[in-house]
């Protein structure tokens, strides 16, 4: 089984104004982009439906978070059903700034993933060590317990639904990627438990993401990684050379 390249743009809660957000959509949309990358584009909940409905129709668009329950008095939360309802297709859960700043444990976001993927959303898992779990040569423990939790909660059929993005958290936003050996070992280790945990066909046919101050200067090399099937980009994913990571398989 091919996997198909996939590369996710992050925009965090980027950009200030509805005003840009539309000029960034129509730079994506005017841009040169290899038909054989699925894109994925994940801007603030407020533009998710101006943007869904302004972006080119091979790009889809993904909320960067959700709740679990489907409605309620739940002030300030947005739930899979609605996402869905607003013909929202994706969800990330679980980036690194939601686990450290908002303190989401594995448990709510395994218990997040269970309720997307029963709206019928696709996922977006994200997992990944700190700088101190790498330099005590925790990295793969680390992502097989965040994963662990997902795996608990999950049959083998919803993992098609899946898409997994390994971001270490020392690289987000620092401008110190993981070296091509580094990544490609961390994917290596995430399919490997995969194949373990829930089975050796999910593990071939799930996509791994590497995310992490990934460049349109970086993503070549690390793309023909034979483990790395994409990206999920953030600062990167805000500028002209977000199509150059999305090519960078071309
Ligand atoms: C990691 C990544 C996008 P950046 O958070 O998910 O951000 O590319 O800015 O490091």
């Amino acid at each position: 089984m091919v996997r198909k390249f996939f590369v996710g743009g992050n925009f965090k809660l980027n950009p200030a104004s509805l005003a840009a957000s539309t000029s960034l959509i129509e730079g994506l949309n005017k841009a040169e982009l290899d038909p054989e990358t699925e894109v994925v584009i994940a801007p603030p909940s407020i533009y998710l439906i101006p943007v869904k409905e302004s972006v080119r129709k091979d790009v889809k668009v993904a909320a960067q978070n959700c709740y679990f329950k489907e409605s309620g008095a739940f002030t300030g939360e947005i739930s899979p059903k609605q996402l869905v309802d607003a013909g929202i297709p994706y969800v990330v859960l679980g980036h690194s700034e939601r686990r450290t700043l908002f303190h989401e444990t594995s448990a709510l976001v395994a218990t997040k993933t269970r309720a997307a993927i029963d709206a019928g959303l696709k996922v977006i898992l994200c997992i990944g060590e700190t700088l101190q779990e790498r330099e005590a040569d925790k990295t793969a423990e680390v992502c097989q317990s965040q994963l662990k939790e997902v795996v608990d909660v999950l049959k083998e059929a919803d993992w098609s639904n899946i898409v997994i993005a390994y971001e270490p958290v020392w690289a987000i936003g620092t401008g110190k990627v993981a070296t091509t050996a580094q990544a490609q070992q961390a994917h290596a280790d995430v399919r490997s438990y995969i194949a373990k945990a829930v089975s050796p066909a999910v593990a071939n046919n799930i996509q791994i993401l590497y995310g992490g101050s990934v460049t349109a200067a970086n993503s070549k090399e690390l793309a023909r990684q034979q483990d790395v099937d994409g990206f999920l980009v953030g600062g990167a994913s805000l500028k002209p050379e977000f199509a150059d990571i999305i090519n960078a398989r071309k």
